[in-house]
């Protein structure tokens, strides 16, 4: 004969919350851009302050990429745009892209 247990286990099911994916925004090194204006697009286009955009900068310049900050898509794709547009209007091929964040 089997015994009933007394008290019986509450284990509650929690679902999940979907939660829109991220998206990172990254910064491709070339040999044509100044350093300085890469400089100036990441304060304006990403809100940084002078040593973090230089910082992010020189991460690009030695390693060849560098994330700089995760967005929901629309954001990063607008921002990844607006950045490339700016080095394109002075004729530098200054590249973002963005990547889905695993
Ligand atoms: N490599 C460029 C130079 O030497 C500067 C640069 C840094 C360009 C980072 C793009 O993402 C970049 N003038």
């Amino acid at each position: 004969m089997t015994t009933k247990p007394l008290v019986k286990p509450r284990t509650k099911v929690q679902p999940k919350t979907q939660r829109p994916p991220l998206y990172k925004v990254i910064l491709l090194n070339d040999d044509f851009t100044p350093r300085e204006f890469v400089v100036q697009v990441l304060k304006a286009v990403f809100r940084m302050n002078e040593d973090e955009a230089y910082r992010v900068m020189m991460t690009a310049h030695r390693r060849g990429a560098c994330v700089i900050a995760v967005y929901a898509r629309d954001v990063a794709e607008t921002k990844a745009k607006e950045a490339t547009e700016l080095g394109k209007s002075q004729g530098y091929p200054l590249y973002f892209t963005t990547e889905k964040e695993e």
